[in-house]
């Protein structure tokens, strides 16, 4: 993984989609808290492409959500949510500069990137969320785009979890074959063939983690998945989410990672 896109979020950040009933986030604290995400990928080896700050979408901070991308291809999503659709035109200009087609859900398909977690031996392997924000139409347009790319991948209906807004609230990559999952996932089949690392449910939140080369960013204030890591062999990174958590959002929405 060599590149990462981020944004910071916009001074109307809180005019955002949330269900968290965590109170509003406080501006300042989210600038410095996405200052030091963008410091960790760069730590971790990232060459960052940083947007500006965009008024128009409160949620565009979670980049994520606009695409899905691999050393492959890419594919411009399309949100459910109405306030975050807009959010995929500049998206599509900025990957032009890295990729030589930029493909997109279309229609009625609705898809947002936090639902597609890419994992596996050398990340052949695609899980897809079926959820409130990706539909069966959006799952499956992405699927046929995984297969032209040569990639394999499973469905994950997610929508009988109660407040998991996408699959990757719930489910990380670690590499290889090594996920952490929710308790709500453990027995999912697609999992299966897979090394589960189960994150308690008093720390469901610290599921959406990310593996980037070698190091794994974590949301800061969960002990108990930190010691699992650690005990692993995994140099964590921990950071402070409070004021992402407040919109739904976590490690994973702040960054298109590629
Ligand atoms: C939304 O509801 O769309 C944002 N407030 C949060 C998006 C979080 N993105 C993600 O989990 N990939």
């Amino acid at each position: 993984m060599l590149r990462a896109i981020v944004r910071p979020p916009a001074i109307n950040f809180a005019n955002g989609l949330t269900t968290a009933k965590l109170g509003a986030p406080v501006y300042e604290i989210a600038l410095k808290q996405h200052e030091l995400y963008c410091q960790a990928l760069q730590h971790c080896g990232l060459a960052l492409t940083r947007l500006e700050a965009d008024l128009r979408y409160p949620d565009s901070t979670f980049v994520e959500d606009t695409a899905v991308l691999s050393d492959r291809g890419a594919i411009v999503s399309r949100s459910a949510a109405p306030s975050r659709a807009g959010e995929v035109d500049e998206m599509k200009v900025v990957l032009a500069r890295f990729f030589a087609e930029v493909r997109a859900i279309t229609g009625s398909g609705t898809l947002d990137g936090g639902d597609i977690c890419q994992s596996g031996v050398d990340g052949k392997h695609f899980f897809i969320g079926i959820s409130e924000r990706t539909n069966e139409d959006g799952a499956r347009q992405l699927a046929g785009f995984l297969d032209q790319m040569g990639y394999t991948h499973a469905f994950v209906d997610i929508r009988h979890i109660i407040g998991l807004l996408h699959l990757k609230s719930g489910l990380a990559s670690l590499g290889e074959r090594s996920l952490v999952v929710i308790e709500q996932l453990i027995h999912h089949e697609a999992f299966r063939a897979f090394d589960l690392v189960p994150v308690a449910p008093a720390e469901a939140y610290a599921a959406n983690c990310i593996e980037v080369n070698g190091h794994v960013l974590i949301a800061d204030g969960y002990p108990t998945f930190a010691q699992t890591l650690t005990h692993l062999g995994y140099d964590i990174v921990p950071l402070d989410m409070s004021e992402f958590q407040k919109m739904d959002g976590g490690l994973s929405c702040l960054s298109l990672r590629f």
